[in-house]
């Protein structure tokens, strides 16, 4: 298994793991670009949009679906970025097929 987010997955590499089901997985990305960044990503192996097709976009759904419920978790209904990189001249690094989850702008900062 060569995929890191396969390992992930598959618990066999650490992560904030935050949300689990037997299609997701949502966890926090390593490398924070907003005070909540989060990957939700399909347990199965898809390299990336491109290689979606009729049998496996429902995915999508549950992706977003899964972004409602971390915006209502974290109180930021008010305002959250969903984003995927598509290809690498759009910066996908990481190919396996996994959405941005970014917001949490408006909150204060912990104390301490
Ligand atoms: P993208 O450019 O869309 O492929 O974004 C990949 C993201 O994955 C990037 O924001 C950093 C994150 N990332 C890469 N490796 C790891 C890892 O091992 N653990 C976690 N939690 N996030 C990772």
């Amino acid at each position: 298994m060569t995929c890191i987010f396969c390992h992930i997955i598959a618990h066999g590499l650490p992560a904030e793991i935050l949300y689990e089901d037997e299609d997701l997985a949502v966890f926090k990305d390593i490398n924070p670009a907003a005070p909540i960044h989060l990957l939700i990503v399909p347990k199965k192996h898809i390299d990336s949009v491109n290689a979606l097709d009729e049998k496996t976009a429902g995915i999508f759904a549950k992706m977003v679906l899964a972004a409602k419920r971390m915006a209502e978790r974290h109180g930021i209904q008010s305002g959250y970025r969903l984003m995927i990189n598509n290809g690498r001249e759009a910066g996908q690094v990481v190919y396996h097929l996994h959405m941005h989850f970014m917001g949490g702008w408006g909150r204060k900062p912990a104390k301490g």
